[in-house]
């Protein structure tokens, strides 16, 4: 072998051990592997002088070249898992892992602020004994409207407050007072107390104080001896649990075709506390709910003797309560789904 070509071996062997002795990250590591490792680096050079030899001297060269290459790549390696090492505990010391700190907030998910009015509602009636009864969204004619006692020419039946289907007599609920005759006519003769929650809707103009749909909450007690003031007495007990304890309560007359008598039902204004201010329009009072007993014929619809038994009924909606509670001023808010409306509950 030319004592040249391994002088110079041995000075590239000496120079890339300074080298990777001196670099000091991985950067200045990769440059050395591509100064004298890399396919046109200085040892790849060096090789490449291999068919200029003698062929006698080839073989020689080629093992001394090989050796030279095996170690270098040695080198290279052990000084890149050094540095690796380095890199790892200096991250180790300087950004160690601080268990005690708080974590960071995960986003929690919420209910629907009609959803929380629902249930607070529904919780205080269950309370109470009245059982959640669920029914359904598309409904009869019939039920909608003939078994309420509505008649054929009440307003409601227009064809512009109610959404009919293209099936004949069926529609989308415009109360959930149909579901009330279902539950009647599943549990007639046994006295029942249950309370129903659910969508209802309407062909309305959308304005900031109508939706074509919103919930409903309805009740409805059927039982022997059922009076007006088993009526008064328990719907003050729930004005009394949804608005405070000491909330005064006052009774209106007015008229609903499913009840006789009926009633509206006022709380003390919740935001100025019987003052006047302008959510209650001065008046001091809020109407929260309409009521009634059971109209006699209603009753019969839902298998009840009206001689034997009797009952009370009441309507309210978890929007127009959210609302006077909030002070929201705009009932689309409630379905428009933007969330700067629904994060605030
Ligand atoms: C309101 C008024 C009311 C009823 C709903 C009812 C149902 C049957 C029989 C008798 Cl099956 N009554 N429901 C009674 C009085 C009032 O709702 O303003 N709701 C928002």
């Amino acid at each position: 072998m030319t004592s040249e070509l391994s002088d110079a071996l041995r000075g590239l062997e000496g120079a890339v051990q300074a080298d990777l002795a001196a670099a000091a990250d991985a950067g200045a590591l990769e440059q050395v592997r591509i100064t004298y490792l890399g396919r046109k680096g200085a040892l790849a050079g060096l090789m490449g002088r291999l068919p200029s030899l003698d062929p006698a001297e080839r073989p020689a060269f080629g093992k001394v070249a090989n050796e030279v290459k095996r170690r270098l790549e040695e080198s290279f390696q052990a000084r890149q898992d050094a540095l690796e090492a380095a890199a790892r505990a200096a991250a180790a010391a300087t950004e160690g892992l601080d268990v005690s700190l708080p974590g960071r907030p995960l986003p929690v998910g919420r209910l629907h602020p009609s959803t929380q009015a629902l249930r607070r509602i529904c919780q205080i009636w269950a309370d109470m004994g009245f059982q959640v009864y669920r029914s359904r969204d598309v409904e009869t004619d019939e039920r909608n409207f003939g078994l309420l006692n509505i008649p054929l020419h009440h307003p409601a039946r227009d064809m512009w407050d109610t959404f009919y289907t293209t099936a004949e007599g069926i529609l989308l609920r415009t109360h959930t007072s149909p579901g009330q005759i279902h539950a009647m006519r599943e549990y007639c003769p046994q006295p029942i107390r249950v309370i129903l929650p659910g969508m209802c809707y309407r062909y309305e103009q959308i304005t900031a104080r109508s939706e074509i749909q919103f919930h409903q909450v309805e009740g409805l007690a059927v039982g022997r001896n059922i009076t007006l003031t088993d009526l008064k007495g328990t719907l003050i007990n729930f004005a009394h649990r949804m608005f405070g304890q000491e909330r005064r309560v006052r009774f209106r007359a007015s008229h609903f075709p499913f009840t006789e008598p009926s009633a509206e039902m006022d709380v003390e204004c919740i935001i100025c506390e019987g003052k006047g201010c302008s959510i209650c329009k001065k008046s001091g009072w809020l109407e929260i709910l309409g009521c009634g007993m059971v109209h006699p014929v209603v009753l019969q619809n839902g298998g009840y003797d009206p001689a034997v038994f009797s009952g009370f009924a009441f309507g309210m909606g978890p929007e127009r309560i959210t609302m006077l509670r909030h002070r929201i001023e705009d009932i689309r808010y409630f379905w428009a789904n933007d969330l700067r409306f629904l994060e605030q509950f």
